[in-house]
């Protein structure tokens, strides 16, 4: 039986939908952020030594990271969610696999880190400085960043419905967190048409609901 250690409000919502799509059983196993630090209890860590989510355990298994959870679970419970060997729908699913967490989630992840300067409990008197270092982060690196992505992701879903072209993938699953993340912090709007109307098909899925009714309150923090 597949068991989803799942943190709440976290990556690991995407293995639900997986799950979901797929129609395997399995269960979950709940793990609460700290409300205060927002980092995941030390419980995760008897399952993988970084205590991090998504981990699913299979029989004898423990795989961890959400690209090689998804390429795991689709390689053994759902071919037809990649597209097939040696074409090129094939080296784009790799592709998004991948870029999703290697290169789309970094600068979000610095946008919401820079974001949390505004509500540190820091004296009054250095609050300006911290302040000054966020905004020169954001205005310098860290917006030009995000919407070098958002204009390329806008791009590739230009000339198709998804992400490796006509049939949705598990790479479709894997791009929804930066996208979702986008939206909430990261400027994704109205005026990325392609990019929303994404959001607003993925979101229709029974699969997508069904997993968002099982995983609880999904309002993507980091
Ligand atoms: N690249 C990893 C990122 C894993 C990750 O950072 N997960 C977050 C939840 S979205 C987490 O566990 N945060 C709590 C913590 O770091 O303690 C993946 O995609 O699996």
């Amino acid at each position: 039986m597949i068991t989803v250690h799942h943190l709440n409000n976290s990556r690991s919502q995407r293995v639900l939908w997986l799950l979901e799509e797929i129609g395997t059983p399995y269960e979950i196993k709940f793990y609460q952020r700290n409300p205060a630090t927002m980092l995941a209890p030390p419980e995760l860590r008897a399952v993988h030594p970084l205590g991090k989510s998504p981990v699913i355990t299979d029989g004898g298994r423990t795989i961890a990271e959400s690209g090689a959870i998804i390429e795991y679970l689709v390689d053994n419970y759902a071919p037809h969610l990649k597209p097939t060997e040696g074409t090129s729908e094939r080296l784009a699913y790799t592709y998004w696999l991948h870029y999703a967490e290697g290169s789309a989630m970094p600068p979000l992840l610095l946008k919401l880190i820079f974001s949390r300067i505004y509500r540190a409990p820091v004296p009054w008197l250095v609050r300006p400085i911290g302040r000054a270092i966020a905004n020169g982060m954001n205005a310098r690196f860290i917006d030009p960043a995000i919407k070098l992505h958002l204009d390329y992701m806008e791009n590739t879903l230009a000339t198709s419905e998804w992400f490796t072209g006509a049939q949705f993938t598990a790479a479709d699953i894997q791009m929804s967190f930066p996208l979702e993340a986008a939206a909430m912090r990261g400027g994704l709007n109205e005026s990325r048409p392609k990019l929303m109307r994404f959001l607003e098909r993925i979101h229709a899925r029974p699969a997508y609901m069904a997993s968002l009714a099982k995983g609880g309150l999904y309002e993507l923090l980091a």
